[in-house]
C-alpha cells in the first residue's frame, strides 16, 4: 500500500515536471531583449575601474546581494571542526586507488553534525595531488559501488594523476522539500529557517564543499592550490555559489546549471525563476519569490555570479539536447563575465560574440566552456574536457592520457 502511494506521488512529480519542461519557452525569437545590470557599476553609482575597487566594492555587494536574495547567507562560524578519517570494507578501485573517508564533524552551540567526505588517490604516484571536488545529489555510496559509473568518473580523474573527492548533500541539508532542514540548518544554524534571507539547500550545500576545502588544506596528499569544484545541474549552481564566495578553490566547473547557476535568468528560456522557485522552493531563499516573473527587477544576473570568481578559472559546460538548461544563456553568462577578467585583471580572452549551437570547446586563459551533444548528465566526455582544461589551469603534461 505504501509504496503504491509513493508511485503515485513520484509519477504525480515527474509529470509535473514534464509538463513545467514543454510549457516552457525555447524561442530565441521570444527571449525578451536583455537589459542587464551592469558589472561596473556599483549600487552607489560608482564606476570600477581597477580590481581592488572591484574587490572592495562591487564584487563584496554582488556576493551580498545574491546572498540576501537567492541563495541565502553563508555562515562561517562554528565552535569545533574534527577531521576523523576511517577505512572502507571495500575499494572497488584497489588496482590503482587509495580510498579514505574523512568524517568531517562540525559543533555549534552544543549540536553537531558529521559528513562523510570519500577521497580517491593514485596508488602508483606520489602526492601532494591536485584535487577535484564533485559536490553531489546522487547517492555516493551507490556511485562508488558502480565502476562504471560516469557521474563520478574515479578511474578517469584518478588515472589523470588527480585526487578525485566527493560528499553526499544528503548529509549537509537533504535534497527534498519537507526535509531540507534535516542536516545543518537544524543541527548548526537553526536562526537561518527564521530569515527570509536565511541558509537554504544551495547555501548549505556550498558550506559543504568549504569544509572539504579545510580538510584539503591540512592533508598532506593533497595539494590544495590546485583545487576545483564541480558540481552538476543542481549541484553546479551549489558549485558556481562555492566558488564565488571562497576563494580558495582555484577552478569552478557548473556543469548544465541552468537556471539559478550559470544561466542568464533575464533570457527566460527554459527553466525560469517561477519555475524553479515553484518544483524547487527550499533551495533559495523565501525572498527570491519576489522575482517569480518578474526577472527584470532583480538587482543582478548570473554573469555577475560568474563574474564574482575572477580571477580565478571559471568553466561552464552545456549539452545540445538540454534546452531547459538554456545553453546559450549559460554561455552568455562567462562571455559577459570575461569582461572583468580582461579589463580589470588584464586576463585578455576573446570568447566568440555569437553562440555557436554544435558541440565545441573553447579554453581560453581561466574560462572554459564546452558545449557537448546529449541529454542532461554529467558524462566521460564532460570530465575528459575538465581534466584537460585543469592540465592547462595547472601547468600539468599528462603523459597517461596520450600512453
Ligand atoms: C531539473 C531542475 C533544474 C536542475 C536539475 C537537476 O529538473 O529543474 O534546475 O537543477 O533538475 O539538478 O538535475
Amino acid at each position: 500500500m505504501k509504496k503504491s502511494i509513493f508511485f503515485l506521488i513520484l509519477i504525480f512529480c515527474l509529470s509535473h515536471s514534464i509538463t513545467a519542461q514543454q510549457e516552457a519557452n525555447y524561442e530565441e525569437s521570444k527571449v525578451p531583449d536583455l537589459v542587464l545590470p551592469d558589472l561596473f557599476i556599483s549600487y552607489q553609482g560608482q564606476v570600477i575601474q581597477s580590481d581592488l575597487e572591484w574587490e572592495k566594492v562591487r564584487r563584496q555587494e554582488i556576493i551580498q546581494s545574491f546572498a540576501d536574495q537567492m541563495y541565502g547567507q553563508l555562515p562561517i562560524d562554528y565552535d569545533e571542526l574534527r577531521f576523523e578519517e576511517s577505512i572502507p570494507q571495500l575499494n572497488p578501485y584497489n588496482e590503482y586507488a587509495d580510498y579514505k573517508i574523512i568524517n568531517m564533524k562540525v559543533s555549534r552551540n552544543g549540536n553537531s553534525q558529521s559528513i562523510p567526505l570519500h577521497i580517491f588517490t593514485p596508488t602508483r604516484e606520489r602526492g601532494p595531488f591536485p584535487v577535484i571536488l564533485l559536490i553531489s545529489h546522487r547517492q555516493v555510496d551507490k556511485l562508488i559501488a558502480d565502476t562504471e559509473d560516469q557521474f563520478f568518473s574515479i578511474q578517469q580523474i584518478v588515472s589523470r594523476g588527480y585526487a578525485a573527492a566527493i560528499f553526499d548533500v544528503e548529509f549537509v541539508s537533504a535534497d527534498d522539500k519537507e526535509r531540507y532542514d534535516e542536516g545543518i540548518l537544524k543541527s548548526l544554524y537553526p536562526e537561518q529557517l527564521e530569515m527570509p534571507n536565511g541558509m537554504r539547500g544551495l547555501s548549505a550545500w556550498a558550506w559543504g564543499a568549504m569544509r572539504a576545502m579545510d580538510f584539503f588544506e591540512k592533508d598532506p596528499l593533497i595539494d590544495h592550490t590546485k583545487s576545483a569544484v564541480v558540481g552538476h545541474s543542481r549541484g553546479g549552481k551549489a558549485a558556481l555559489w562555492c566558488g564565488a564566495n571562497d576563494t580558495r578553490w582555484a577552478i569552478t566547473y557548473s556543469n548544465e546549471s541552468g537556471c539559478g547557476g550559470a544561466a542568464l535568468s533575464r533570457r527566460k528560456f527554459g527553466e525560469t525563476v517561477e519555475k524553479i522557485n515553484t518544483a524547487f522552493p527550499y533551495w533559495f531563499t523565501d525572498n527570491f519569490d519576489t522575482y517569480n516573473g518578474n526577472e527584470e527587477t532583480l538587482p543582478f544576473d548570473q554573469h555577475q555570479l560568474l563574474a564574482t570568481i575572477a580571477p580565478r578559472a571559471v568553466y561552464v559546460a552545456s549539452a545540445s539536447e538540454d534546452l531547459w538548461a538554456d545553453p546559450k544563456g549559460e554561455y552568455l553568462s562567462l562571455k559577459l563575465a570575461s569582461r572583468v577578467y580582461d579589463q580589470l585583471y588584464n586576463v585578455i580572452t576573446d570568447l566568440p560574440d555569437h553562440y555557436d549551437f554544435s558541440p565545441h570547446s573553447i579554453h581560453q586563459g581561466p574560462l572554459g566552456y564546452h558545449l557537448r551533444e546529449g541529454k542532461h548528465n554529467l558524462i566521460s566526455i564532460d570530465w575528459e574536457k575538465f581534466l584537460d582544461f585543469a592540465d592547462l589551469q595547472f601547468g600539468i603534461k599528462n603523459f597517461n592520457k596520450n600512453n
